[in-house]
């Protein structure tokens, strides 16, 4: 419905979440959160889709929580609120769920995405960027530190030093440079970035997904364990990918000099 905070387009093997509240640049509620949730609940329920992005409606991508939502809102005279609830009952649900999706993702920022916003986006599996979009890691400016997993994510991706004067200064960073310092995988003329999502998406769904979302699982996991105990879990990880019927299809369709159909999810 046009008027809910997340509207869900569904074309073929590619679901489209846009985040829908361009009257605050797509400000995060605690009932978008929700709603955002259950729709990637659906995602990874129907076995029909292959891939998700995620964008923004209007000028925005995400401003990040919603600064005026009375769950965190400060009120004048009145004891200071406490923010953890915010993030344990309402973001972390719905990030874990989209880092454990079980289809790759896809973030296509049409605009600015700050704060919380900048880091749902850096937690999709691609980041494509608009050359009118940028990300501000805004959380400094109003008195508070990185959260939804922009700790974790922000020194894995650019290094300490670039984490920390991203997060630190709370500058705006233009997509041209998040695309240079490797922060996002590409910067796109406006007019191209959905055209570009839908090619990515496409192709991506064709790809065997077990395996992809099975890569993304090892290389977080990686992060956390020394060289040792990646071989071996790699080891681990290629027996189990190697009994799935999308091995099979793929050296098939290679011997067969055709192009492979996966299914494995
Ligand atoms: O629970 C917790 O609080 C902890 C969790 C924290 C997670 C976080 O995300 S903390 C960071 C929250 N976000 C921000 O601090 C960003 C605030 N917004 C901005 O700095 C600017 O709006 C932008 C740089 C994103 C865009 O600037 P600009 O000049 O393009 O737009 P604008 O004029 O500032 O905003 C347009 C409208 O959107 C405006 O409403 P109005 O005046 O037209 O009625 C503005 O108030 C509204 N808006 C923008 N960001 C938010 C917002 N409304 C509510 N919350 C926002 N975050």
């Amino acid at each position: 419905m046009a008027d809910e905070p997340i509207e869900v387009r569904s074309a073929g093997r590619v679901r489209t979440l846009v985040l829908n509240r361009p009257a605050a640049l797509n400000a995060c509620t605690g009932a978008m959160l929700l709603q955002l949730r259950e729709a990637l609940e659906s995602a990874a329920a129907d076995s029909s889709v292959r891939c998700v992005v995620i964008t923004g409606a209007g000028r925005a991508f995400c401003a990040g929580q919603d600064l005026s939502d009375p769950l965190v809102a400060p009120e004048e005279g009145k004891p200071a609120k406490d923010l953890g609830p915010m993030l344990t009952d309402f973001y972390n649900p719905l990030l874990r769920l989209l880092r454990e999706l079980p289809v790759p993702t896809i973030a296509a920022v049409n605009g600015v995405a700050a704060g919380s916003g900048a880091n749902l986006a850096l937690s999709c599996d691609f980041v494509l960027a608009s050359e009118k979009a940028s990300f501000i890691q805004a959380f400094a400016k109003i008195g508070l530190a990185p959260d939804s997993g922009g700790t974790w994510l922000l020194p894995r991706l650019v290094g300490r030093a670039r984490a920390l004067q991203l997060a630190m200064l709370g500058d705006k960073l233009s997509a041209a440079d998040a695309a240079a310092m490797g922060l996002i995988a590409r910067c796109l003329p406006e007019a191209a970035l959905m055209p570009e999502a839908e090619i990515l998406a496409a192709k991506l769904a064709d790809m065997p997904t077990r395996a992809l979302v099975e890569t993304r699982r090892a290389m977080d996991a990686a992060l956390l364990t020394g060289y040792a105990d990646a071989l071996d879990a790699e080891a681990q990880l290629q027996s189990r990918l190697g009994g799935g019927a999308d091995y099979s299809e793929g050296v098939a369709a290679f011997q067969q000099k055709r192009p492979p159909v996966f299914t494995d999810r």
